[in-house]
C-alpha cells in the first residue's frame, strides 16, 4: 500500500477512500488561474515555465484536496517538439500549421525534441516537491500525453474540429505516410512518457479525445495498436508504472480497447452507462469517470443525484471518480467543492 488512494486503486489495492480528481481541474474556472494567465499572456510560455506550471498544477490541490494532481501542460507540446508550429490564441483554442501532404510529414524531426520538453520534466520535479512540502502526501502526480491518433487529428486539421474529415481521409489516401506519422508519434510519446516517469510522474493517462471519429478497423490500427506499442515501450523501462486510457467517444470500440491496448484502467466518457461499465470493465480493471461536466456546471439536486448514481454503480469496484470530459470554464467553484465533499463522505 502506498497510502495514496489513487495509486492504490491503480495497483489493484483497496484504497482507504474513493479517489477523486477532475480532468482540466487546473484551468480557467479558477480565479487564481485566470490571474496568472492574465499576467503571463501566452499559454505555451506558462507550460514551459516550470515554476508557473508547478504553481498552476498545485492550485486545485490546495483548494479541493484532489487525490490526483495532473501535470499542467498540453497534449500539443509533442507536435511542437517535433517542429510543427503551434499557437494558442486566447478564446479560440490551438492553431497549428497543418500537414497537407507526405512531404510535410517528412519535415518533422527530433532535433529540438529534448530541449523543448525538458522544462516539463522540471515541472514534474517541482510538483513532487511541492506536494511533499505542502503536506499533500496522499495526492498522486499524474503525467499524460495525447494518443497518437488525437495528435494526428490536430496536426492534419490545424485545429480542433467536429468530424475530422481531413484527418480521417488522409490515411485512406496516404497509408504509408500516415503510418510513418503515427510511428513517429509513438516514438515521441514513448520517450516523453518515459522521461515523465523518470522525473516523478506516478501514474500516466493517455487522452485519446477523438477516438470516437474512427471507423472500427481504423480504430484498431490507429488507436489500439499505437497505444499498445507506447505502453509496452514505457513499461520496458518503468515496469511498475500504470496507465489510464481515455478513448473518448469510442462507444462499442471501448471493449476491444480495454482488452488489447495494454491499459491498466479505463476512463469512460459521460455517454457511457455506468452500470454497464461496472459489469464489463470492473472485473478486469479500475474504471475512472464519468460525471457530465454540464451537470457539474448546473449544480443543485441534479448534481447530487448524478454523483450518488455514479457512486452507487461504480463505487463497489475499483474506481476513480472523475468527469466524463474536461471541466467547463464557467463552472462555479462551489459545485466542485460540493461534489468532492459528497465523494469524500462515501464510506468504502
Ligand atoms: O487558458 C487557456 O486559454 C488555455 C486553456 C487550456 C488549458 C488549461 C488548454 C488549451 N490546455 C490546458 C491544459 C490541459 N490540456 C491539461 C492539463 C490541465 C488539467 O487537466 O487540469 C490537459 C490534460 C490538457 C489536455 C488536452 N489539450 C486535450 C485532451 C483532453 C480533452 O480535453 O479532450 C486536448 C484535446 C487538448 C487540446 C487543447 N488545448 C487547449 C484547448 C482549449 C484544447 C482543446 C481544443 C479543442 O476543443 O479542440
Amino acid at each position: 500500500m502506498s497510502n495514496k488512494p489513487l495509486l492504490d486503486v491503480m495497483h489493484g489495492q483497496r484504497p482507504e477512500r474513493i479517489p477523486v480528481w477532475f480532468m482540466r481541474q487546473a484551468g480557467r474556472y479558477l480565479p487564481e488561474y485566470r490571474e496568472i494567465r492574465a499576467a503571463k499572456g501566452d499559454f505555451l510560455s506558462m507550460v514551459y515555465d516550470p515554476q508557473t506550471a508547478c504553481e498552476i498544477t498545485m492550485q486545485p490541490i490546495r483548494r479541493f484536496g484532489m487525490d490526483g494532481a495532473i501535470l499542467f501542460s498540453d497534449i500539443l507540446v509533442i507536435p511542437e517538439a517535433l517542429g510543427q508550429k503551434v499557437t494558442f490564441e486566447p478564446g479560440s483554442g490551438p492553431k497549428l500549421d497543418p500537414i497537407e501532404k507526405p512531404m510535410d510529414v517528412l519535415r518533422l524531426n527530433f532535433s529540438n525534441f529534448k530541449d523543448t520538453l525538458s522544462p516539463i520534466y522540471e515541472t514534474i520535479h517541482c510538483v513532487r516537491n511541492a506536494l511533499k512540502t505542502e503536506g499533500h502526501d496522499k495526492t498522486t502526480l499524474i503525467g499524460f500525453a495525447g494518443g497518437p491518433w488525437t495528435l494526428a487529428c490536430y496536426m492534419l486539421e490545424g485545429q480542433g474540429g467536429k468530424d475530422f474529415l481531413k484527418a480521417r481521409t488522409y490515411p485512406y489516401k496516404h497509408d504509408e505516410s500516415f503510418y510513418n506519422l503515427i510511428d513517429m508519434l509513438v516514438d515521441a510519446t514513448s520517450e516523453y512518457l518515459i522521461q515523465q516517469v523518470s522525473a516523478g510522474a506516478e501514474v500516466l493517462q493517455i487522452f485519446e479525445s477523438w477516438a470516437g471519429a474512427l471507423e472500427a478497423h481504423q480504430f484498431k490500427r490507429w488507436v489500439i495498436e499505437p497505444t499498445q506499442r507506447i505502453i509496452e515501450r514505457v513499461k520496458s523501462v518503468h515496469p511498475h508504472i500504470k496507465f489510464i486510457g481515455f478513448p473518448k467517444g469510442a462507444g462499442y470500440n471501448m471493449l476491444q480497447y480495454s482488452h488489447s491496448a495494454n491499459i491498466d484502467a479505463i476512463a469512460i466518457d459521460y455517454q457511457t452507462q455506468t452500470n454497464w461499465a461496472a459489469r464489463v470493465f470492473q472485473p478486469q480493471m479500475p474504471v475512472q469517470g464519468n460525471l457530465d461536466p454540464a451537470c457539474l456546471l448546473a449544480g443543485g439536486d441534479a448534481l447530487l443525484l448524478a454523483v450518488e448514481r455514479i457512486l452507487a454503480d461504480l463505487g463497489n469496484g475499483p474506481f476513480i471518480f472523475n468527469l466524463g470530459h474536461g471541466i467547463d470554464k464557467t463552472t462555479p467553484i462551489e459545485h466542485v467543492e460540493q461534489a468532492v465533499q459528497m465523494i469524500r463522505e462515501r464510506a468504502i
